[in-house]
């Protein structure tokens, strides 16, 4: 008889993990789990909202007679739904929400802290283009069986125990870590399953891909513009050239650089001296990733993990991918500075 495929699922890999763990409770494994069918339905969602146009359904309300959401408030509110009542977290965050969100006071408190954003790129959606889900999980630092606190979100990016993202394009990827490596698992539709397809993904070293909105460029500090040009200029110097990518959704410019190699930066330049993106809900989850793919993550002088947040909303600028291409750019701009 023919040997049955061997097919890990996203549910087994995350429990065979945890077994490597004797203190571990299994909350983080069911909380991820309720994470994956969150980016189930999402994904269902998203894959149909090309089909609004098409099929015709009114701006408001669709043939279900259903409210028909902003892409980006219907992920919020599935990822909410999905995890408040499950018992593993004392608090979440959104970039979709000002303030923290508590649990529902008859649902059980748990221990774990859960930002995410709840649908990056989403700008992105009406033109088809690659869009995601990314979110950061801490243990909480306030007493058990409280309510969180602001500071439960506020911790540095270093105490993460788990980081991860979907990402909606041709096919649906959930990509997360522990910090014991970074796995990807792609959503077979046809079961319903995240199934292994990238265990222990190691980002090349060397990168010969950069992604930065070159629009900005007149706004860029002068070290920066050094770097571009170093870079543009590799094939005068016999080096491979380099190529310039950029998606303009995060997500699917970190994913295609974590597995070709490459450097994905958002910088500080003269209008926005922090950047755009956001420190809790996008840059310390792919900072964790990508250090732990062997790569390294820095805000242009600190490495992003260690940066103590202030606020909730707080942007940073970013320098992330492989380690050689962010090696480059930080001497780049310490030399400018001096
Ligand atoms: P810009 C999408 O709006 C986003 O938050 C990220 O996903 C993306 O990398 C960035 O902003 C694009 O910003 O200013 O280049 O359009």
């Amino acid at each position: 008889m023919r040997k049955p495929q061997r097919f890990m699922t996203l549910h087994r890999h995350i429990l065979e993990g945890e077994r490597k763990h004797p203190e571990a409770t299994g909350e983080l494994s069911a909380l991820l789990a309720d994470l994956a069918l969150a980016a189930k339905v999402i994904s269902l969602e998203v894959n149909k909202a090309g089909l609004i146009d098409i099929l015709g359904f009114t701006g408001d309300v669709n043939v279900q007679g259903e409210q028909v959401k902003k892409l980006d408030v219907y992920a919020h509110e599935t990822i909410v739904s999905a995890m408040d009542h499950g018992g593993h977290l004392c608090l979440m965050a959104s970039e979709e929400e000002e303030d923290i969100i508590h649990i529902p006071k008859h649902h059980r408190i748990g221990k774990y802290v859960l930002l995410f954003d709840p649908l990056d790129g989403s700008s992105n959606i009406d033109a088809n283009v690659s869009i995601g889900t990314i979110f950061s999980i801490f243990k909480r630092k306030s007493p058990d069986g409280t309510p969180g606190t602001i500071e439960d979100a506020l911790q540095k990016g270093v105490e993460q125990v788990a980081a991860g993202y979907i990402v909606y394009g041709s096919s649906t990827i959930f990509v997360y870590t522990t910090g014991e490596g970074v796995h990807a698992f792609t959503l077979d539709p046809a079961v319903g399953e995240f199934l292994l397809s990238h265990e222990n993904i190691r980002i090349p070293e060397k990168a010969h891909i950069y992604s930065i909105n070159e629009g900005n460029y007149k706004y860029w500090h002068q070290g920066l513009k050094n770097y571009i040009k170093h870079i543009q200029d590799a094939d005068n110097r016999g080096e491979k050239p380099y190529s310039a990518r950029y998606i303009g959704s995060m997500v699917a410019d970190i994913h295609r650089n974590l597995l070709y190699g490459g450097i994905f930066i958002y910088p500080a330049d003269k209008r926005n001296p922090n950047g755009k993106l956001r420190l809790l809900y996008e840059c310390n989850p792919m900072a964790f990733i990508v250090e732990s793919a062997g790569g390294r993550a820095i805000d242009g002088k600190r490495r992003i993990l260690e940066i103590q947040p202030e606020k909730l909303h707080q942007r940073v600028p970013i320098y992330i991918g492989s380690k050689e291409a962010v090696d480059m750019v930080e001497r780049f701009l310490q030399e400018a500075e001096e």
